[in-house]
């Protein structure tokens, strides 16, 4: 029986180093708490080639001492790795990291366990002529891959300017694979594929503000011996999450403070927090002042915090007659408390109401 920690697209940047590092360093300490006999990293360890180049002998360092400590680091790349690549991977050595970048595949057996490495290639139509040996009597064999499948994946790319291989389900029968170490989808998901559980174990850390960054942020573990192979994730706490707000701007275009302490109470310095501010305004330069100093706000509370102005400037809108009447009608029932649920439908309310006489008054031009 082995015991796999799989993990993939950690994306280590230059510019992010101490929260990347944060993330690396817990993943290595519960390589070693687990006592686990392989940590396998499925592409897009580093953000860039700039980033392989700048960080890799410091990661190299890390992972040295993990490989000290009795766990083989085995090492894919993704397709991050390849960017703005100005030399070949396959030339490099991360010795003692086992870094397999050379196509098509790699296949090796340790400790009861055959691995099948395969680097991030832009397709892998050849497959079915690949000399893969024939799996030997009472071993688990793990393919580490970093490509797309349609089958336990179905949305959209993780990238939208470039794509990661289609890898197909037959693949993982074909190949008599027990568990499929994947990466590339930064939001987790397990699924049996062709009599192989097939697992993205999702990014262990924020990568950017985007909806499919949200959520616990995990490594799985894997325990082969039994058919199916044992699983369950890891929360990687250090990694923090992506946590996303809508605020709607209230009459005096600025957001209500109860709300701000609302998010800001959520928050932890590992987070990443995106809000996106919203309703009728005046003037542009006054909703800017006040995403401004939101986001400055946020940065004491969050890791990163950015703030989306998705406002309607309308000017002419408030010297309408109708405008001042809604306005006015609605001020009068206007709720006292400006922390409920109440209030922030009042203002829901009002900002419907804007949008409305917006969208007519442009029918009558
Ligand atoms: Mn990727």
């Amino acid at each position: 029986m082995a015991k796999i920690i799989h993990t993939a697209d950690l994306h280590l940047r230059a510019d992010e180093k101490v929260y990347c590092y944060a993330v690396l360093d817990e993943i290595i300490e519960l390589a070693k708490a687990e006592k686990a006999d392989f940590l396998v990293i499925a592409g897009d360890l580093f953000d860039s080639f700039a980033d392989f180049e700048s960080l890799r002998k410091e990661v190299r360092h890390k992972l040295f001492h993990l490989h000290e400590a009795g766990c083989r680091v085995i090492y894919i790349p993704g397709n991050h790795e390849a960017r703005g690549a100005t030399s070949e991977l396959s030339a490099y050595s991360l010795d003692p990291v086992q870094f397999y970048a050379r196509a098509p595949f790699v296949f090796f057996e340790a400790d009861g366990v055959e691995f099948i490495c395969v680097p991030h290639a832009e397709n892998y139509d050849g497959y079915r002529d690949w000399k893969v040996p024939a799996k030997r009597e009472g071993v688990t064999r793990v393919a580490v891959l970093h490509a797309l499948n349609s089958t336990i994946y179905t949305g959209p790319d993780e990238e939208s300017d470039s794509r990661a291989g289609v890898i197909e389900d037959d693949f993982f029968r074909r190949f008599s694979i027990d568990y499929a170490a994947l990466g590339h989808v930064h939001a987790g998901r397990q699924q049996s594929l062709g009599g192989a559980t097939a697992c993205y174990p999702g990014s262990p850390r924020v990568w950017r503000a985007h909806a499919r960054e949200a959520g616990l942020k995990t490594v799985c573990v894997v325990e082969t011996g039994g058919a199916p192979v044992a699983t369950r994730l890891a929360e990687i706490r250090s990694a923090g999450q992506y946590k996303e707000y809508t605020l709607p701007l209230g009459p005096d275009g600025e957001a209500s403070l109860p709300e701000i302490q609302k998010i800001e109470a959520g928050l932890t310095n590992r987070d990443l927090v995106r809000v996106k501010l919203t309703g009728i305004v005046e003037n542009e330069p006054a909703s800017e002042a006040a995403a401004a100093a939101l986001r400055e706000r946020l940065l004491k509370r969050a890791r990163a915090a950015c703030v989306d102005l998705e406002t309607t400037v309308a000017e002419a809108l408030y010297s309408n007659e109708l405008t001042k009447s809604f306005l006015a009608e609605l001020d009068a029932i206007k709720p006292e408390d400006e922390t409920g649920d109440e209030y922030r439908r009042w203002l829901l309310a009002r900002q419907y109401g804007l949008q409305e006489i917006a969208e007519r008054s442009g029918e009558d031009k």
